[in-house]
Protein backbone atom coordinates (compact mmCIF):
# COMPACT_ATOMS: atom_id res chain seq x y z
CA UNK A 1 0.00 0.00 0.00
CA UNK A 2 1.27 3.50 -0.85
CA UNK A 3 0.22 6.88 0.51
CA UNK A 4 1.05 10.13 -1.28
CA UNK A 5 0.87 13.52 0.45
CA UNK A 6 -0.87 16.04 -1.81
CA UNK A 7 -1.35 19.78 -1.38
CA UNK A 8 -5.06 19.07 -0.79
CA UNK A 9 -5.45 15.67 0.85
CA UNK A 10 -3.87 12.24 0.75
CA UNK A 11 -3.92 9.70 -2.07
CA UNK A 12 -3.88 6.03 -1.11
CA UNK A 13 -3.11 3.28 -3.63
CA UNK A 14 -3.79 -0.35 -2.82
CA UNK A 15 -4.13 -3.31 -5.19
CA UNK A 16 -4.42 -1.04 -8.26
CA UNK A 17 -7.22 1.10 -6.80
CA UNK A 18 -6.75 4.77 -5.83
CA UNK A 19 -8.60 6.40 -2.94
CA UNK A 20 -8.73 9.95 -1.54
CA UNK A 21 -8.43 10.55 2.21
CA UNK A 22 -9.15 13.83 3.95
CA UNK A 23 -7.10 13.17 7.09
CA UNK A 24 -4.46 15.18 8.87
CA UNK A 25 -1.09 13.77 7.72
CA UNK A 26 0.76 13.75 11.05
CA UNK A 27 -1.91 12.00 13.07
CA UNK A 28 -2.65 9.51 10.29
CA UNK A 29 0.90 8.24 9.83
CA UNK A 30 1.68 8.22 13.56
CA UNK A 31 -0.68 5.28 14.25
CA UNK A 32 0.41 1.83 15.32
CA UNK A 33 -0.49 -0.95 12.84
CA UNK A 34 -0.91 1.63 10.08
CA UNK A 35 -1.45 -1.00 7.37
CA UNK A 36 -4.31 -2.63 9.32
CA UNK A 37 -5.89 0.75 10.05
CA UNK A 38 -5.76 1.83 6.39
CA UNK A 39 -7.16 -1.46 5.06
CA UNK A 40 -9.95 -1.14 7.65
CA UNK A 41 -11.12 2.25 6.32
CA UNK A 42 -10.87 1.50 2.57
CA UNK A 43 -14.61 0.79 2.25
CA UNK A 44 -15.55 4.32 3.37
CA UNK A 45 -13.07 6.17 1.16
CA UNK A 46 -13.81 7.84 -2.20
CA UNK A 47 -12.39 5.88 -5.13
CA UNK A 48 -10.87 7.87 -8.03
CA UNK A 49 -9.81 6.74 -11.50
CA UNK A 50 -6.24 5.90 -12.39
CA UNK A 51 -6.12 8.94 -14.72
CA UNK A 52 -7.28 11.29 -11.96
CA UNK A 53 -4.72 9.78 -9.57
CA UNK A 54 -1.88 10.35 -12.08
CA UNK A 55 -2.95 13.97 -12.59
CA UNK A 56 -3.07 14.61 -8.83
CA UNK A 57 0.38 13.07 -8.36
CA UNK A 58 1.90 15.07 -11.21
CA UNK A 59 0.30 18.38 -10.17
CA UNK A 60 0.10 18.46 -6.38
CA UNK A 61 2.59 16.02 -4.86
CA UNK A 62 4.41 17.12 -1.67
CA UNK A 63 7.26 15.41 0.19
CA UNK A 64 5.71 12.73 2.48
CA UNK A 65 6.59 14.62 5.65
CA UNK A 66 4.71 16.82 8.11
CA UNK A 67 6.19 17.92 11.44
CA UNK A 68 8.79 15.14 11.70
CA UNK A 69 12.52 15.61 12.18
CA UNK A 70 14.76 13.76 9.71
CA UNK A 71 17.73 11.82 11.09
CA UNK A 72 20.29 9.70 9.30
CA UNK A 73 22.47 6.70 10.03
CA UNK A 74 26.01 6.54 8.66
CA UNK A 75 28.52 3.89 7.66
CA UNK A 76 25.98 1.08 7.67
CA UNK A 77 27.30 -0.45 4.43
CA UNK A 78 30.90 -1.47 3.66
CA UNK A 79 30.86 0.72 0.53
CA UNK A 80 30.19 3.84 2.62
CA UNK A 81 32.96 2.97 5.05
CA UNK A 82 35.52 2.43 2.28
CA UNK A 83 34.61 5.65 0.43
CA UNK A 84 34.84 7.72 3.62
CA UNK A 85 38.18 6.22 4.61
CA UNK A 86 39.51 7.25 1.19
CA UNK A 87 38.14 10.80 1.29
CA UNK A 88 39.47 11.43 4.82
CA UNK A 89 42.92 9.82 4.36
CA UNK A 90 44.74 13.20 4.40
CA UNK A 91 42.92 14.47 7.47
CA UNK A 92 44.01 11.47 9.54
CA UNK A 93 40.40 10.64 10.42
CA UNK A 94 40.08 7.47 8.32
CA UNK A 95 40.09 5.27 11.44
CA UNK A 96 36.85 6.78 12.68
CA UNK A 97 34.93 5.08 9.93
CA UNK A 98 36.07 1.49 10.34
CA UNK A 99 35.70 1.89 14.11
CA UNK A 100 32.08 3.04 13.83
CA UNK A 101 31.30 0.36 11.24
CA UNK A 102 32.41 -2.31 13.72
CA UNK A 103 31.13 -0.64 16.91
CA UNK A 104 28.01 -1.67 18.78
CA UNK A 105 26.64 1.90 18.76
CA UNK A 106 25.74 3.13 15.24
CA UNK A 107 26.51 6.56 13.85
CA UNK A 108 23.28 8.62 13.93
CA UNK A 109 23.14 12.29 13.04
CA UNK A 110 20.51 14.97 12.69
CA UNK A 111 19.82 15.67 9.01
CA UNK A 112 16.93 18.02 8.40
CA UNK A 113 13.90 19.96 9.53
CA UNK A 114 10.85 19.49 7.28
CA UNK A 115 11.15 22.96 5.74
CA UNK A 116 14.57 22.17 4.23
CA UNK A 117 13.39 19.02 2.46
CA UNK A 118 12.80 18.50 -1.25
CA UNK A 119 10.17 16.12 -2.59
CA UNK A 120 9.97 14.12 -5.81
CA UNK A 121 10.42 16.40 -8.84
CA UNK A 122 11.89 19.27 -6.78
CA UNK A 123 15.42 20.65 -6.77
CA UNK A 124 18.14 19.49 -4.40
CA UNK A 125 21.06 21.81 -3.76
CA UNK A 126 24.83 21.47 -3.72
CA UNK A 127 26.97 23.88 -1.70
CA UNK A 128 28.86 26.64 -3.51
CA UNK A 129 31.79 26.19 -1.08
CA UNK A 130 32.16 22.48 -1.79
CA UNK A 131 34.13 21.02 -4.71
CA UNK A 132 33.02 17.39 -4.30
CA UNK A 133 29.32 16.64 -4.01
CA UNK A 134 27.34 13.42 -4.20
CA UNK A 135 23.83 12.12 -3.72
CA UNK A 136 23.36 9.28 -1.22
CA UNK A 137 20.46 6.92 -2.00
CA UNK A 138 19.01 5.62 1.27
CA UNK A 139 16.05 3.52 2.24
CA UNK A 140 14.30 5.71 4.81
CA UNK A 141 12.16 4.54 7.72
CA UNK A 142 9.11 6.27 9.08
CA UNK A 143 9.06 5.46 12.80
CA UNK A 144 6.01 6.43 14.84
CA UNK A 145 6.01 8.09 18.27
CA UNK A 146 6.08 4.70 19.99
CA UNK A 147 9.28 3.80 18.13
CA UNK A 148 7.65 1.31 15.74
CA UNK A 149 8.57 1.33 12.04
CA UNK A 150 5.33 1.85 10.10
CA UNK A 151 6.42 2.78 6.59
CA UNK A 152 9.34 3.27 4.19
CA UNK A 153 10.27 5.90 1.66
CA UNK A 154 13.20 6.80 -0.59
CA UNK A 155 15.73 9.27 0.76
CA UNK A 156 18.59 11.23 -0.78
CA UNK A 157 21.17 12.35 1.79
CA UNK A 158 22.99 14.98 -0.33
CA UNK A 159 26.54 15.30 0.95
CA UNK A 160 29.74 17.27 0.50
CA UNK A 161 32.65 14.82 0.38
CA UNK A 162 35.27 17.61 0.33
CA UNK A 163 33.97 19.20 3.55
CA UNK A 164 33.54 15.91 5.46
CA UNK A 165 36.89 14.68 4.10
CA UNK A 166 38.71 17.83 5.24
CA UNK A 167 37.72 17.31 8.85
CA UNK A 168 35.17 14.85 10.27
CA UNK A 169 34.02 17.55 12.74
CA UNK A 170 32.66 19.45 9.74
CA UNK A 171 30.00 16.73 9.29
CA UNK A 172 27.02 19.02 10.04
CA UNK A 173 28.20 21.44 7.32
CA UNK A 174 28.76 18.56 4.88
CA UNK A 175 25.26 17.30 5.54
CA UNK A 176 22.91 20.12 6.55
CA UNK A 177 22.07 22.94 4.16
CA UNK A 178 19.00 24.04 2.23
CA UNK A 179 17.53 21.19 0.17
CA UNK A 180 20.27 18.80 1.23
CA UNK A 181 17.72 16.03 1.67
CA UNK A 182 14.93 14.66 -0.45
CA UNK A 183 12.17 12.21 0.46
CA UNK A 184 9.49 10.65 -1.70
CA UNK A 185 7.54 10.02 -3.75
CA UNK A 186 5.26 8.28 -1.21
CA UNK A 187 5.20 6.26 1.98
CA UNK A 188 5.13 2.53 1.33
CA UNK A 189 3.19 0.79 4.09
CA UNK A 190 3.83 -2.97 3.91
CA UNK A 191 1.41 -5.59 5.31
CA UNK A 192 4.07 -6.74 7.76
CA UNK A 193 6.25 -4.19 9.46
CA UNK A 194 9.41 -5.22 7.61
CA UNK A 195 10.31 -4.56 4.00
CA UNK A 196 11.66 -7.56 1.99
CA UNK A 197 15.36 -8.30 2.69
CA UNK A 198 16.25 -8.57 -1.00
CA UNK A 199 14.82 -5.10 -1.81
CA UNK A 200 16.97 -3.49 -4.52
CA UNK A 201 18.15 0.15 -4.54
CA UNK A 202 19.21 1.66 -7.83
CA UNK A 203 20.61 5.10 -8.66
CA UNK A 204 21.21 6.79 -12.00
CA UNK A 205 22.59 10.26 -12.69
CA UNK A 206 22.00 12.00 -16.02
CA UNK A 207 23.91 15.01 -17.36
CA UNK A 208 22.69 16.72 -20.55
CA UNK A 209 20.47 13.68 -21.24
CA UNK A 210 23.43 11.28 -21.01
CA UNK A 211 23.72 8.76 -18.21
CA UNK A 212 26.93 9.44 -16.28
CA UNK A 213 26.39 7.02 -13.38
CA UNK A 214 24.39 3.88 -12.74
CA UNK A 215 24.63 1.26 -10.02
CA UNK A 216 22.44 -0.86 -7.83
CA UNK A 217 22.62 -3.04 -4.75
CA UNK A 218 20.37 -4.71 -2.18
CA UNK A 219 19.48 -3.69 1.37
CA UNK A 220 20.57 -7.21 2.35
CA UNK A 221 24.14 -5.81 2.41
CA UNK A 222 23.39 -3.51 5.32
CA UNK A 223 25.46 -4.25 8.43
CA UNK A 224 22.76 -3.33 10.97
CA UNK A 225 19.03 -3.99 11.38
CA UNK A 226 16.39 -1.28 11.05
CA UNK A 227 15.04 -1.97 14.54
CA UNK A 228 18.56 -1.57 15.97
CA UNK A 229 18.89 1.90 14.35
CA UNK A 230 15.39 2.94 15.45
CA UNK A 231 16.12 1.68 18.98
CA UNK A 232 19.23 3.85 19.32
CA UNK A 233 17.45 6.91 17.91
CA UNK A 234 14.61 6.59 20.42
CA UNK A 235 16.78 5.79 23.46
CA UNK A 236 16.89 9.35 24.81
CA UNK A 237 14.79 11.35 22.32
CA UNK A 238 11.02 11.67 22.08
CA UNK A 239 9.36 12.24 18.72
CA UNK A 240 5.69 13.13 19.36
CA UNK A 241 4.91 13.08 15.61
CA UNK A 242 7.29 10.24 14.78
CA UNK A 243 10.49 10.67 12.78
CA UNK A 244 12.20 9.78 9.53
CA UNK A 245 15.48 7.89 9.66
CA UNK A 246 17.66 7.53 6.57
CA UNK A 247 19.48 4.21 6.90
CA UNK A 248 22.81 5.01 5.22
CA UNK A 249 24.12 4.95 1.70
CA UNK A 250 24.89 1.73 -0.10
CA UNK A 251 26.07 3.34 -3.36
CA UNK A 252 28.88 5.86 -3.79
CA UNK A 253 29.95 7.13 -7.24
CA UNK A 254 33.68 6.81 -8.11
CA UNK A 255 36.04 9.30 -6.44
CA UNK A 256 36.47 11.38 -9.61
CA UNK A 257 32.73 12.09 -9.77
CA UNK A 258 31.11 15.25 -8.48
CA UNK A 259 27.58 16.50 -9.10
CA UNK A 260 27.04 19.50 -11.36
CA UNK A 261 24.18 21.95 -11.65
CA UNK A 262 21.28 20.48 -13.73
CA UNK A 263 22.30 16.85 -13.14
CA UNK A 264 19.25 14.64 -12.66
CA UNK A 265 19.46 12.12 -9.82
CA UNK A 266 17.02 9.23 -9.91
CA UNK A 267 16.77 6.73 -7.07
CA UNK A 268 14.46 3.74 -7.24
CA UNK A 269 13.66 1.23 -4.54
CA UNK A 270 11.61 -1.92 -5.16
CA UNK A 271 8.04 -1.57 -3.97
CA UNK A 272 8.29 2.17 -3.29
CA UNK A 273 8.92 3.84 -6.66
CA UNK A 274 11.25 6.45 -8.02
CA UNK A 275 12.56 9.69 -6.45
CA UNK A 276 13.84 12.13 -9.07
CA UNK A 277 15.55 15.45 -8.30
CA UNK A 278 17.46 18.00 -10.34
CA UNK A 279 20.63 19.46 -8.83
CA UNK A 280 20.91 23.20 -8.37
CA UNK A 281 22.56 25.88 -6.26
CA UNK A 282 20.58 27.79 -3.65
CA UNK A 283 19.55 31.03 -5.34
CA UNK A 284 21.36 34.13 -4.08
CA UNK A 285 19.38 36.21 -1.61
CA UNK A 286 17.62 39.13 -3.26
CA UNK A 287 17.14 41.32 -0.15
O1 LIG B 1 29.93 9.40 8.47
C1 LIG B 1 29.36 10.22 7.86
C2 LIG B 1 28.08 10.09 7.14
C3 LIG B 1 27.77 8.71 6.64
C4 LIG B 1 26.58 8.64 5.76
O2 LIG B 1 25.86 9.59 5.53
C5 LIG B 1 26.25 7.34 5.14
O3 LIG B 1 26.95 6.34 5.34
O4 LIG B 1 25.25 7.31 4.42
MG1 LIG C 1 24.20 9.11 4.13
Amino acid sequence: MKIFKLSDGILLQHQNVSYILRYEWNSLINRDKLFDYLTGILSVLDVITEDKASILISQSLLPPIGRQEVWAAGVTYLRSMEARMEESADSGAADLYDKVYAAERPELFFKSMPHRMAGHGQKVYIRRDSAWNVPEPELTLFINAKGNIQAYTIGNDMSSRSIEGENALYLPQAKIFERSAALGPCLYVPPEQAIAKDTAIKMTIHRNNTQVYEDETSIRRMKRSFTELAGYLYRECDFPDGSFLMTGTCLVPPNDFTLQEKDVVSISIDGIGNLVNTVSYKPHKTI
